[in-house]
């Protein structure tokens, strides 16, 4: 390789060096730590985008972003050609990488016998989009992951402030030549929301000819002082005769996620700070770079409910479900929804044998559920957390299409496959989208003719308590079957055992976070007295056989 571009490496190295010592997975969601610790792997992702491009002569996107991390932590993460997260695979090169000696010989030679492996010259084409949220230090970390990659002759495309989940779609439009839609961010939100006020604009037609005209629905949202506050004001600004966003937590005050947010508001199932809760009918939280959503509202009686993934999941399913019945299609697709061990035993209960629609169980993580999900027609995956998304198959989209076209159909059964083609283009397919989804759940509520308080009586969820716990060093807890059991250390998984038995309808767990230097326990049971006993239960066995 040029002499050139290893002196060029050589700088970047000597300026950004590795601090002793350190350990870096690629984790959850790639690599995330302290942003200040973080710019000598930058180095290293930014030559890892730009081979992973070059071996599939596509581009590769990198975005930096810590999403629901506090403003301290920052990371990145690579998005693979069609817009889903990096092939695990290759999370071995990026482990690899990360574990090499700050040595400039050392990377070197281990680039050379990556290059040779994976059949790639240095002057391959590659293309590496860049995005980043809010956070201080980002501008800094792409900076690095740009030079990096220009070392190996690559061409950047530096979105700069995006969400995550529009750098995803970025990729995906520009690798298949905009097939999916136009690779802007502009394009992005015409995408969505043409397809928004398509499918609820013959609804409103129609209930205004019953009732008469309907004011715009109206909505407070928590952007958790982060990206999405800024984009947030696009929707308004396009379908302000559709919707009444109000944005809190714009970034002009508080700090990034800081006791707000879409995570703090799941975990704490409180209010975030910031949002007044007085005489909105519902309200949201989106994280720091905007790709889980949830909802809340306050009762007549001032009781605070939240509709989270599973939630989601629940409402998208039976919209879908209903639309391919009305078009005649239920029969001849495959639908299934993903989720993960935090998702409420009540919800997997409700879609299992109420809707009777299969569920697959898969370890934390979108790209996990991602994965599974693509062996559906109709592949619907929700954390609990508000990150999911719908997945379409090709099959499914032709027969869509097919039976909009057939004029032997019914009006009725066009009409419900129109609807659903419509309803597609609001979906972002390639990641949990906390605008796009949010979009869908108010097209959907309004197609339904479904309240807030009617969507959250289609069932009742167990109550649950999540707990962090701060050990001293996660890697200990290690777990199976899509992390609901442990099988280190020794017999937290007896103990577990014992005391979920003692709880009438008990079920706890404990992983290790991917994403944040700690434990996470989750317990639900019948009380939530019992839920918060249980999980406080488990947090001092954890502590216990962990010292
Ligand atoms: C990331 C992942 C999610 C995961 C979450 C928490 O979310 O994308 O799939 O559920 O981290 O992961 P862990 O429990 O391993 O810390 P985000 O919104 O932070 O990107």
């Amino acid at each position: 390789m040029s002499e050139f571009a290893k002196e060029k490496l050589t700088t970047l190295m000597l300026e950004y060096p590795k601090p002793s010592g350190i350990i870096l997975g690629y984790g959850t969601a790639g690599f995330r730590t302290r942003a200040d610790i973080l710019p000598w792997i930058m180095i290293r992702i930014g030559l890892l985008a730009s081979l992973r491009s070059k071996v599939k002569k596509a581009c590769i996107g990198a975005m930096i972003t810590a999403s629901h991390n506090p403003e301290h932590d920052n990371g990145v993460k690579l998005i693979d050609p069609y817009g889903e997260m990096l092939d695990q695979s290759w999370e071995v090169y990026a482990n690899n990488l990360s574990s090499l000696d700050d040595n400039i010989h050392v990377l070197w030679d281990y680039l050379e016998t990556l290059m040779t492996q994976l059949n790639v010259q240095l002057n391959d084409k590659s293309t590496v989009a860049i995005a980043y949220d809010t956070r201080q230090s980002s501008p800094l970390l792409s900076n690095i992951v740009k030079n990096a990659a220009e070392i190996l002759n690559t061409n950047i495309m530096n979105f700069e402030l995006m969400t995550t989940p529009q750098l995803h779609y970025t990729v995906r439009c520009y690798n298949d030549n905009e097939l999916y839609g136009s690779c802007t961010e502009a394009g992005y939100f015409d995408k969505i929301c043409t397809a928004f006020r398509k499918l609820i604009e013959a609804r409103r037609y129609n209930l205004c000819m019953t009732s008469g005209a309907k004011p715009a629905e109206q909505l407070a949202i928590d952007a958790a002082n982060g990206i999405g506050a800024q984009k947030l004001v696009y929707l308004n600004q396009r379908l302000s005769d559709l919707l009444t966003i109000e944005i809190f937590n714009d970034g002009t005050k508080g700090h990034l996620n800081e006791k707000c947010g879409a995570d703090y508001v799941k975990l704490y199932q409180k209010a975030p700070d910031g949002l007044p809760l007085t005489n909105y009918p519902k309200y949201c939280s989106i994280d720091g770079d905007a790709d889980r959503l949830i909802y809340y509202f306050i009762d007549e009686n001032q009781r605070f409910h939240m509709l989270d993934g599973d939630r989601f999941s629940v409402l998208f399913a039976s919209f879908i479900s209903n639309k391919l019945k009305e078009a005649k299609l239920m029969d001849q697709v495959k639908m299934g929804v993903i989720q993960t061990a935090y998702a409420n035993g009540s919800s997997t209960n409700y879609i299992v044998n109420t809707m009777n629609v299969p569920v697959a169980c898969v370890p934390t993580g979108v790209k996990h559920l991602h994965h599974k999900a693509l062996d559906y027609d109709i592949g619907i995956y929700f954390e609990a957390n508000g990150h999911g998304t719908v997945l379409f198959s090709d099959n499914l989209k032709s027969k869509v299409k097919a039976a909009i076209e057939d004029q032997n159909r019914t009006d009725e059964e066009r009409l419900a496959a129109s609807q659903l083609r419509v309803f597609i283009d609001i979906i972002n397919e390639t990641v949990g989208d906390a605008l796009a989804d949010l979009l869908a759940t108010e097209a959907i509520l309004c197609l339904m003719n479904l309240s807030i308080e009617g969507w959250l009586h289609l069932y009742n969820d167990l109550p649950q308590r999540q707990l962090k716990v701060a050990i001293k060093d996660r890697t200990m807890i290690q777990t199976t079957d899509a992390e609901r059991r442990c099988i280190a250390p020794a017999h937290l998984q007896d103990c577990i055992d014992e005391l979920v038995s003692k709880y009438s309808s008990g079920r706890s767990f404990v992983r290790p976070s991917g994403t944040e230097d700690i434990v996470r326990v989750y317990a639900e049971a019948t009380t939530q007295v019992d839920a918060d006993k249980l999980a406080d239960d488990i947090r001092k066995i954890v502590e216990e056989l962990t010292k």
